[in-house]
């Protein structure tokens, strides 16, 4: 039988781009995900924007390095899934009641930015916006839901973007600065849990995802980087200023890699490939750049410099505790027959014939998260909290209202076993566990509505059909039970 501490954090976790909808409501401005299209398993989503000669453009999000000056966007006849999201903007009382129901302890979201500061260039906040945010913590503190906020969920004002490339420029922190006081003063005492960015490490991919950084080199990216290490060091001493109870984390994209095989090469590659994202996490958890980060930039002749000032603030704004996404584990060759035949497989990895993978491709992996989790409790000792995990999966609503959702239970339930033993039996301090998209939401990579990991089934799909109504999926009795019993009864 499980046993969890009695004041762990079960909950559910969802982002504002991908869930509220009500994208230009009461003085909202765009954020960097406003301009990004729908896509699907085999087309990719898209970003939009206009060329100096006013050419209207649109490259996948994955690829996209657009030239200097382009002015990212919303254009006519382009679908774009976060303008309406699953309506929480307007539904937000219905869906807390449902999380209440479940029994939740916490809950993440995250706040956009752009209801904040529409340009995130203003001096002054947008009323609207922190009463949207009022009205949403109020209603949790009603079911005595404590919220986990991230400040910034690939949702960076695209003015900012358009004006001066994101967070490769400098300026975007003392934008950050104002937003992060704003809210953080707004509501002292309503939110206790925070999170600086979301999978911080998405930079080094994604850079317009992570960073609103479009026009991209490996300078800009460094950059880029350094400037939110800088801002999340910054929001750990404004929030601990504003409020001495106020906890802050960070947040990786993370999983377990292994070699291929045991010749020392994989072996080697393997732990190098770790450093991917193990950087994000070094810098955050220790306040320090890594020597091999260092050699790094000096072989790909990357300028990076840090005043005393600023390594002063990378020091002190270390974070209270460490967060990350965990949905499967990848395998790691030096091989490049072994890389070359692996090509086209969806995640880009080398298939791991011990596991199963989801019709998305991401390998399933539970014993990885265990994996995962002891490599930071051995590297940092700090406490632990898994932040998403999931499956995403093609739901069927029966005619009834009900769905049949097994491998959602399934998928969950043996992550949860390895939880206890990271708790039972490596003695690891892990406080909480949102599981992604309690709600069914719009998904980040895809843009897709079918792509489903909630225990809340939401009557939305690709084309734009359907009504926005919620209901119970099997996972949702399932899970309401795990956390009456405190994660004892699992079947
Ligand atoms: C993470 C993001 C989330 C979320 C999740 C699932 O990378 O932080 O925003 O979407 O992945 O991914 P997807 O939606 O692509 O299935």
């Amino acid at each position: 039988m499980a046993k969890f501490p009695k004041d762990f954090l079960w909950g559910g976790a969802t982002a504002a781009n991908q869930f509220e909808g009500g994208w230009n409501a009461d003085g909202k401005g765009p954020s960097t995900s406003d301009c990004m299209t729908r896509g699907s398993r085999t087309s990719a989503r898209m970003i939009t924007y206009k060329t100096k000669e006013g050419e209207i453009k649109a490259e996948p999000f994955w690829s996209l390095n657009a030239p200097e000056g382009a002015q990212y966007g919303v254009f006519e006849g382009y679908d774009y899934p976060s303008h309406n999201g699953i309506d929480f903007f307007h539904r937000y009382k219905e869906d807390i009641a449902l999380f209440a129901e479940m029994g939740f302890k916490m809950f993440r979201m995250s706040i956009n930015w752009t209801r904040i500061f529409p340009t995130g260039m203003e001096t002054e906040p947008n009323e609207a916006g922190l009463k949207f945010y009022d009205d949403v913590f109020d209603e949790l503190a009603k079911y005595g839901i404590e919220p986990l906020v991230t400040l910034s969920h690939y949702e960076t004002p695209v003015a900012l973007t358009n004006t001066w490339n994101g967070w490769a420029d400098e300026r975007t922190i003392e934008c950050w600065e104002r937003y992060v006081k704003a809210v953080g003063q707004r509501y002292k005492g309503k939110v206790k849990y925070w999170l600086t960015f979301n999978e911080i490490n998405i930079v080094q991919m994604m850079p317009y995802m992570g960073a609103g950084v479009g026009y991209r080199t490996p300078q800009t990216e460094a950059d880029a980087a350094k400037h939110q290490f800088l801002a999340s060091a910054k929001a750990v001493l404004i929030l601990h200023d504003i409020d001495s109870n106020n906890k802050v984390g960070n947040m990786v994209a993370y999983g377990a890699q292994y070699p291929n095989t045991c010749h020392p090469d994989d072996v080697l590659k393997s732990k190098l490939v770790g450093r991917g994202a193990h950087f994000f996490f070094d810098v955050q958890a220790t306040g320090k750049y890594p020597n091999y980060k260092l050699k790094e930039y000096e072989r790909k002749g990357i300028e990076f410099h840090l005043t005393e000032e600023q390594q002063q603030l990378l020091l002190d704004g270390t974070v209270d505790f460490l967060s990350f996404s965990y949905y499967m584990s990848s395998v790691v060759s030096a091989d490049p027959k072994v890389i070359e035949d692996a090509k086209g497989n969806f995640m880009g990895g080398v298939k791991n014939p011990y596991l199963k993978a989801s019709d998305w491709g991401w390998q399933i992996d539970p014993v990885g998260l265990r994996f995962a989790c002891n490599e930071l409790w051995d590297r940092y000792h700090k406490p632990l909290m898994i932040v998403e995990n999931g499956m995403g999966a093609q739901d069927k609503l029966n005619e009834d209202g009900t769905c049949n959702d097994p491998y959602h239970i399934d998928y969950l339930r043996d992550h949860i076993k390895e939880m206890d033993k990271v708790i039972n039996e490596d003695g690891i301090e892990l406080i909480g566990y949102t599981p992604w998209g309690c709600i069914d939401l719009v998904s980040a990579s895809t843009g897709e509505m079918h792509k489903r990991y909630g225990f809340i089934y939401v009557d939305y799909q690709d084309d734009g059909t359907g009504n926005g109504d919620r209901y119970r999926k099997d996972s949702f009795y399932w899970y309401k039970k795990v956390i009456a019993t405190n994660g004892e009864d699992l079947d």
